[in-house]
């Protein structure tokens, strides 16, 4: 029998880890504690990116994206821009389990929501308003959403994405988000899209991505750092080739290179992540009984 891992995104992520931790060691399959894990971040109002307590889009509205992913079978599932639901993560797992979808959005994400037996209620906390009305009073003038709503957000940052190993020896993870604050409404990012936030595959490794959304989906992010393990690469070093595939996009654009991360683990347990330049990126590793917050290092573009 396998020992448990798991890993979460951010120094948030460390109340994933021992949730989700605490099912592994009982014995429980791995999606099952990656969500609960991301859950425990959905339900944090101090978290002013995930969930409840999350940050609106310019119109002030909350909308949540998430998705899921089952190592096993390479079952998944994911909801994007949904509304007054606080566990996108739970009902992106039920569009896995109950539909023949992948992918459910706005309305039809609520509906199907409710139909599930989730209660709609208000994301929107006094402190994340007032959160809200401080970003917009910063940004007045400049175009163009919020590059990270983590920078914005006192003592939160980004989205959760948790992958986990259980004691079987398969893998499973989570992403979930609030997207980046004042974003345009109607914006989705990478966190609700297998193979850009997340990715997993028993057969490879498990991997997620948090960070600026366009530039995650623009290389293909989670899929792309798995690919690289089932080529043969330690979990480190696909994490690296991400990054630097994030740089050369922008080299190749013109731009300065936005900030990014990902995450992975592999099935032998082994543990990676690494980020653009200035993204500051830390992650929680949970492991024989003990949680550590790992700082990943920094990659920025390759001289040319
Ligand atoms: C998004 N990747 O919506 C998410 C948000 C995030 O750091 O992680 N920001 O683009």
């Amino acid at each position: 029998m396998t020992d448990y891992v798991v890993a979460a995104t951010w120094p948030f992520g460390q109340t994933a880890v021992k949730t989700a931790a605490a099912l592994l060691q009982a014995g429980r399959p791995a999606l099952d504690a990656a969500l609960a894990g991301a859950q425990a971040v959905e339900d944090d109002p101090k978290v002013h990116s995930v969930g409840y307590g999350g940050l609106g889009d310019a119109a002030g509205n909350v909308t949540l994206d998430a998705c899921v992913m089952d190592g096993r079978t390479l079952a998944c599932g994911g909801v994007a821009a949904l509304e007054n639901v606080r566990h996108p993560a739970a009902v992106a797992r039920r569009v896995m389990e109950k539909t023949p979808h992948v992918l459910l959005v706005g309305p039809g994400a609520q509906q199907f929501a409710l139909q599930q037996g989730f209660v709609l209620e208000t994301l929107l906390t006094t402190e994340s308003v007032a959160e809200w009305e401080k970003v917009r009073a910063r940004r007045a003038g400049r175009p163009g959403p919020g590059r990270r709503p983590g920078g914005a957000a006192p003592g939160g940052h980004d989205t959760v994405t948790v992958l986990a190993l259980d004691r079987a020896g398969s893998l499973g993870g989570v992403c979930s988000t609030s997207g980046l604050s004042h974003k345009l409404p109607g914006r989705v990012g990478d966190s609700p899209l297998i193979g850009a936030g997340l990715y997993a595959d028993d057969a490879a490794g498990a991997a997620g991505a948090t960070g600026e959304g366009e530039e995650i989906i623009r290389v293909g992010g989670s899929f792309r750092v798995v690919e690289a393990m089932r080529a043969g690469r330690p979990p480190q070093e696909a994490c690296e080739q991400a990054v630097r595939a994030v740089n050369a996009a922008a080299v190749r654009r013109g731009v300065h290179p936005a900030e990014v991360a990902f995450l992975a683990l592999d099935p032998k347990g082994r543990v990676g992540g690494a980020c653009t330049a200035r993204t500051n990126f830390q992650y929680a590793v949970g492991r024989a009984g003990k949680v550590e917050l790992v700082k990943a290092p920094e990659f920025g573009p390759e001289p040319k």
